[in-house]
């Protein structure tokens, strides 16, 4: 029972600066001890070292924003946690904007012949250069691991594409683009949407998923924004959307999947200090932790 931990300090992928110390916020929050308490052995690896342009950069080419650095991090992390899984130990990473998960899903997807994803977010995050209002490479990660965006993003890791559509499923989204929408359909990915979430409960969306990547995929990555969750409970976020999914559902989102079994890696992003109060994302954010890996009062 080991976990690496993985720190990205990463705020290239969106505009809002301080979300680069959301790994420095979750260990002050304390992961370490909380899941050493659990019996883990907690390999803290540090942070992957991010440029930090003094300027943002958007080549005349392409709407997207800090291209080559978002690319050139995120190929170092994709590096740093395929080493961990050839170690044996569960990847855990921090963030850092969600651009960070293209690094994750090249690093761990090359060890699966199918891997599910849960991707947990107000948004889709399916975004490319086309369809995109922001040119945030935040806002494109789901699509960019499909195989689908710019091509300096998807050939991270020296293959394409890291996920089939049938082995995502987002649950919280509460503001997708039309763009994001048209993929949605035309890939037949899985949604749970606030809609569902509110209609059917947590407890049945949580069962629906786990049955629905038990079969297909031989291991599954958590995909956490934390603005998936409501900005009451999560207020440290820098893309907060009214009405997300509660603190309460969360955890027992997160004890539900400790108890299937099925999850193998897991990153929890876009935690950002300076938009928050006295850290209390992060400390959110280290409770669900807590309840993924195997807290339990009695
Ligand atoms: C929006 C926001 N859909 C974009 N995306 C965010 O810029 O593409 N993702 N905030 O987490
Ligand atoms: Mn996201
Ligand atoms: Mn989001
Ligand atoms: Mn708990």
């Amino acid at each position: 029972k080991n976990i690496s931990i993985i720190g990205v300090p990463m705020d290239l992928g969106q505009m809002r600066r301080g979300v680069d110390m959301g790994p420095s916020a979750i260990r002050y929050a304390g992961v370490v001890e909380r899941l050493e308490n659990l019996g883990y052995r907690i390999n803290d690896l540090g942070n992957i070292e991010i440029a930090q342009p003094e300027r943002v950069h958007t080549s005349p080419d392409t709407n997207l924003r800090n291209l080559k650095a978002v690319a050139e991090g995120n190929t170092k992390l994709s590096q740093k946690v395929d080493e961990v899984i050839e170690s044996g130990d569960f990847p855990l990473i921090f963030g850092g904007d969600h651009s960070i998960a293209i690094g994750t899903l090249a690093g761990v997807s090359k060890h699966y012949e199918n891997l599910g994803v849960i991707w947990y977010d107000a948004h889709g995050d399916l975004n490319t250069g086309e369809t995109s209002p922001s040119g945030n490479i935040h806002g494109m990660p789901l699509a960019v691991s499909l195989g689908i965006g710019h091509e300096n993003l998807t050939t991270i890791g020296g293959f394409a594409p890291k996920i089939k559509p049938e082995n995502i499923v987002i649950i919280g989204a509460r503001s997708l683009d039309e763009g994001e929408r048209e993929l949605i359909k035309e890939k037949g990915i899985k949604v749970y949407t606030m809609h569902e979430v509110d209609r059917l409960g947590m407890t049945n969306v949580i069962e629906d998923a786990v049955s629905y990547l038990k079969d297909r995929t031989d291991g599954v990555h958590l995909s956490l924004d934390l603005d998936g969750l409501d900005p009451s409970d999560a207020p440290g976020v820098g893309t907060p959307v009214i009405g997300g999914i509660s603190y309460r559902e969360s955890h027992l989102a997160m004890e539900m999947l400790e108890e299937s079994g099925l999850i193998t890696s897991a990153e929890f992003v876009e935690v950002n200090p300076i938009l928050d109060e006295k850290n209390k994302t992060a400390s959110v954010a280290v409770a669900l932790m807590g309840s993924l890996f195997g807290e339990k009062l009695l």
